[in-house]
């Protein structure tokens, strides 16, 4: 079977691709080894930049989010110090977030796609890749009943994450891959409770961190710190709650709106930066060519970002015969990859202190509380936060 482009994951980076494509008239497949029921109601990602609503809105993509997104301006800090708050629209360029689930995105750019005569293959693995170094790559596929069949195409798109078949058909040496595990475990947490406050919140405590952040007006979505290697299922949701009471200081703060936990997961702090991003005819896009710790709300954000940028380039490609785009894609993603990443790390060091008490642990945690207050009384460090969280 026969393509212009085979992209391989539909997530926010291969349907916003495949999207984008369509839109200038390339013809595409996506495949993606999920059920679509599945990945429409994945919770993951909440926060979308200024600049991913601008280009969702510019290509078309943008009538869910624009009718149900929730602008969000305001982040607050709780430790030792007691609390203060950000309100980052006021800050810096002055621009917001906007708190739209990654599950209803998906949701619309599946349908979107469709609607604009999209192939989507779900519940078909990608196996492997042959010839992406030459011109015309091709993909083994491993359908629901079990039907193999390979996909060629002229370019292949890896949109399938770290854990993708595009990562695995990279040659030994063909792309360095810049890695870092951070040292910090988050259990995520999905409650069936409205948000508890306003505010992004962000707890420093000597426990480890907790975070409270909305997701809709009757989920939220909170992560604690818990060693790496905990297992999601001993986390009942009675020593959820205890646990976020006390980190969240509610004694101090209030109570924090409680319920049912939907989803418990953990999700080690990893970054990871494929360079190039290309290898032939592959490109990587999303998370397959940089994973971004959600400390900072960059991933799907980037997963954006790159998505847009290589639906130009094969656009340049495919229709007007100009491969300039193409050769430059890695060059003209990195940089924004590298200050999103640099961002992220700085908000885990920002937000995590070594637990315990040796000497190392304590003067470090030391300097964070440093950190904090220097944000709490700089303006020009506000203005600077509030840049780079709400930029990409
Ligand atoms: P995705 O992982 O979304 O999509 C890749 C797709 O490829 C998947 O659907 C997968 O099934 C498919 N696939 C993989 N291998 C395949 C194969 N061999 N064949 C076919 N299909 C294959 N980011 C934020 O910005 N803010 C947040 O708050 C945030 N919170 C997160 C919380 C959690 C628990 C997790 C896990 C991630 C979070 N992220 C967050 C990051 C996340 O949103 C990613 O950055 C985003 O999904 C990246 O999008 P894609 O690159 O499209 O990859």
């Amino acid at each position: 079977q026969r393509t212009q482009v085979v992209i391989v994951g539909a997530g926010p980076a291969g349907l916003v691709l495949g999207n984008m494509l369509r839109a200038a008239g390339i013809d595409c497949v996506i495949v993606e080894r999920q059920a679509r029921a599945y990945v429409e109601q994945r919770g993951r990602a909440g926060f979308l930049a200024p600049a991913s609503v601008r280009v969702l809105e510019e290509h078309g993509l943008a009538s869910g989010l624009l009718a149900k997104g929730q602008s969000h301006g305001t982040c607050a800090f709780r430790g030792e110090h007691g609390q203060f708050e950000l309100n980052y629209g006021e800050l810096g360029q002055r621009q917001v977030l906007t708190v739209y689930p990654q599950q209803f995105l998906v949701t619309d750019l599946i349908a979107e796609f469709l609607g604009r005569g999209g192939d989507i293959r779900f519940g078909t693995t990608v196996t492997g890749m042959h010839g992406i170094d030459g011109d015309s790559p091709s993909v083994d596929c491993l359908g629901p009943d079990e039907d193999t069949y390979r996909l060629t195409g002229e370019y292949v798109a890896g949109c399938d994450g770290q854990r993708g078949a595009a990562l695995r058909a990279l040659p030994a040496g063909a792309a360095t891959s810049f890695r870092r595990h951070h040292g910090v475990t988050w259990l995520a947490l999905l409650a069936q409770a409205p948000p508890s406050m306003e505010a992004v919140t962000y707890a420093v405590h000597e426990r480890g961190f907790a975070g409270h952040m909305a997701r809709t007006a009757t989920v939220t979505r909170f992560y604690l710190q818990v060693p790496r290697g905990e297992d999601p299922e001993a986390w009942t949701d009675a020593r959820v709650w205890e646990e976020l009471r006390t980190r969240m200081r509610t004694e101090e703060f209030g109570p924090l709106r409680e319920g049912p936990i939907l989803e418990r997961t953990t999700v080690d702090l990893n970054s990871a930066v494929s360079v190039p991003m290309r290898y032939g005819r592959l490109f990587l896009a999303g998370d397959a060519a940089s994973l971004i710790s959600p400390s900072a709300a960059k991933g799907a954000n980037l997963a954006v970002m790159t998505a847009r940028t290589l639906a130009a380039a094969l656009t340049d490609a495919l229709v007007g015969g100009d491969e300039r785009g193409l050769a430059g894609y890695s060059e003209a993603c990195l940089p924004r990859i590298w200050h999103a990443q640099e961002f992220s790390h700085w908000m885990i060091n920002l937000l995590h202190g070594p637990v315990g008490d040796g000497e190392d642990a304590v003067f470090l945690r030391r300097l964070q509380h440093a950190r904090l207050m220097s944000l709490r009384d700089m303006r020009s460090h506000q203005d600077h936060f509030a840049e780079n969280y709400v930029g990409i």
